[in-house]
């Protein structure tokens, strides 16, 4: 939310007369967000005056400009788009200063429009129009269709992605620099499944050959073997991260949560304090029947870390070293930190490199976790790790579509996510392999220790924020989960709530719930856009969120409990009322609920 990306590059100023020459061009910063694409006046330090902007929802192609036509220039790209007040279609030209910069505006460009709800156009020019005919098709009228198709195209119409890939510039590229070694510390314990992939050993040191993919690196270990791992599995060397007492973002209720799971004296770990640069050591004591201590890592004027100010160190590490010897005003000795045996490894991006299509002779299923509409949910176990298996039915599921967005789901990877692992595709049912959580659904969840939970403020707090973040890695994915509530989350150890059955909902035949009217679809987490027209978006999920909170802080109660569904759309849609204040909710938590249900929506 709220991001944006922001460059200084020239522009070509549009092209009224017949003559180009230099002072065509201007510079100017172009800042992106949402919803516009502007440029601005000033200077490189300075941004000055808006001199202009577009529309990203009138966008009809961003592509390459080949090399050399446009005024000899390179690494020019174009952004072709519906005139503000008219229909005409204008282009606009824009000189990056380098490949690297061209190629990351399109592709941010691209996806920002299609965001928007873009409509591309199937054709577009490599070349330019200059002395009355195209450079590229030297059609000579103006408006002629493009003669080359747009990248867009190519991705959605079946074109395979590599003839999609831009022209290959005429000017060699700079020899990179040569980059120092990478070396990493495996956290993990990875055993592969597939021959590219590579064995890690928790605590071994490798060296990466190639990071240029986000999930799957290749590595080499002490013993000169090659081959891919998981990138999540392991931290670089002398990164505070390869240690396994550092659990960096963990709040201090996570941390809490943590330490209790164990019940063990001495348990501890190291993690950021809400106070930025700071560090926190968390240590689990048996004493007063178990209880856990925070202690600020303070820093001396020389820069050494310090708890207790007599003993100070370079580097956190040699603290927590001394501090496994000497209690030094610490409420014990630290032992050793959680044994992330309910995180365990996080999962894998698939289960290997290049598979998400599991083997189904490999997978054993046990007793039923659940059963739905869509079909029913397993226990099982896959290569000796244990996992849910989700068996669709086949009336209930449309798999077309589904098998490709499958890959794009294994490739999500967060904390606060249920892990897809893979589906078996090749032999029906279709079904989905994922994480398991132990603890089942959020809203079950809540119901169950309703009377405990709702004197935790904390602890409501921190599913909230857990779900949060979960939907925050979504939203930064472009990716909708059109279905999130307390019912569609589920609940593991040491109370790690994970958002689940993400992007599913476009799958499902049944128009009972596809449809606004139908007596299944979730009327009452649906903001009026989406009772209106159906119009999902990462702001339909924020809408979505803020009744989950309210789940979450009324202990899973059905929300607007006794209304029909017919009048849920029309208290959302044409009254100001909201969902009233949970009572065991603080005044600061509901006005974000309420921010959740104001957001202004075009309709
Ligand atoms: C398309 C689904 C959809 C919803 C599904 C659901 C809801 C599911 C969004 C409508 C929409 N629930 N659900 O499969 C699509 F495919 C479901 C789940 C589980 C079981 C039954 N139904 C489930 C339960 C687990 C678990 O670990 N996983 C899934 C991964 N765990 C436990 C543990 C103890 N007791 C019960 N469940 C959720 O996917």
């Amino acid at each position: 939310m709220g991001e944006t990306k922001k460059d200084f590059m020239m522009k070509r100023s549009l092209n009224k007369g017949t003559f180009i020459n230099a002072s065509n061009y201007k510079s100017r910063w172009f800042v992106l967000d949402r919803e516009f694409l502007r440029y601005f006046d000033g200077t490189f330090d300075k941004q000055g005056k808006q001199k202009g902007v577009i529309e990203l929802r009138k966008i009809k192609a961003v592509e390459n400009v080949e090399d050399h036509v446009l005024d000899r220039k390179t690494n020019v790209f174009q952004v072709v788009h519906a005139a503000q007040k008219s229909s005409d279609i204008l282009t606009l030209y824009i000189v990056a200063q380098s490949d690297d910069q061209r190629q990351d505006w399109v592709t941010y460009l691209r996806k920002a429009a299609e965001y928007a709800d873009a409509h591309f156009i199937p054709k577009y020019h490599k070349g330019v129009w200059m002395s009355g005919s195209y450079t590229c098709c030297n059609q000579i009228s103006k408006n002629a269709i493009g003669c080359e198709v747009t990248s867009t195209e190519k991705e959605f119409g079946g074109v395979t992605v590599s003839s999609s890939l831009p022209p290959v510039p005429s000017i060699p590229a700079p020899a990179p620099e040569p980059t120092p070694r990478k070396v990493v510390v495996a956290v993990y314990d990875f055993t592969p499944t597939e021959e590219e992939d590579l064995q890690l050993i928790q605590g071994e040191e490798y060296e990466i050959l190639d990071d240029s993919r986000e999930h799957w690196w290749r590595a080499k270990d002490k013993n000169g073997k090659s081959g891919y791992i998981p990138s999540n599995y392991v931290k670089k060397k002398f990164d505070l991260e390869m240690f396994d007492w550092y659990y960096k973002s963990c709040t201090r209720e996570r941390s809490e949560a943590i330490l209790r799971e164990e019940q063990r004296e001495g348990c501890f770990l190291v993690r950021e304090s809400s106070a930025p640069g700071m560090f926190t050591l968390s240590l689990f004591t048996t004493e007063n029947d178990g209880q856990v201590r925070h202690y600020h890592i303070k820093k001396n004027e020389k820069g050494s870390y310090y708890i207790a100010e007599k003993y100070a160190f370079p580097s956190i590490s040699e603290l927590v070293h001394y501090h496994k010897h000497n209690s030094a005003g610490l409420a014990t000795r630290l032992k050793s930190p959680p044994t992330r045996s309910g995180a365990t490894a996080p999962a894998t991006a698939g289960f290997s490199s290049s598979k998400f299509e599991i083997d189904p002779a490999e997978i054993t299923i046990g007793d039923q976790l659940g059963a739905g509409c869509f079909g029913t949910v397993h226990e099982g176990k896959w290569r000796g790790k244990r996992v849910a298996v989700k068996m669709m039915k086949e009336s209930a599921m449309s798999d077309d579509g589904f098998i490709e967005e499958a890959k794009t789901m294994t490739q999500l990877n967060h904390n606060n996510l249920v892990q897809l692992y893979g589906i078996v595709t090749k032999k029906k049912p279709l079904i989905i392999v994922t994480e398991l959580m132990q603890y089942g659904s959020l809203l079950s969840y809540l119901r169950r220790h309703k009377a405990r939970l709702l004197s935790k403020t904390a602890t409501l707090l921190d599913m909230c924020s857990q779900v949060c973040n979960g939907m925050a890695y979504l939203e930064k994915r472009r990716f909708i989960h059109r279905d999130l509530a307390a019912r569609n989350c589920l609940v593991g150890q040491s109370t790690v709530v994970k958002v689940a059955d993400f992007g599913l909902a476009r799958y499902v035949i049944d128009d009972e719930y596809t449809s606004s009217t139908g007596t299944k679809f979730p009327v009452k987490w649906a903001p009026p856009e989406v009772l209106s027209y159906t119009r999902f978006s990462s702001k339909s999920d924020v809408w979505a969120y803020g009744v989950l909170m309210w789940e979450i802080f009324t202990g899973g109660v059905m929300p607007y409990d006794k209304m029909k569904n017919v009048e849920v759309v029309d208290y959302v849609c044409h009254s100001k009322l909201r969902l009233e204040k949970p009572g065991a909710c603080p005044e600061k938590i509901y006005k974000v609920m309420l921010q959740c249900w104001q957001h202004v929506l075009q309709l």
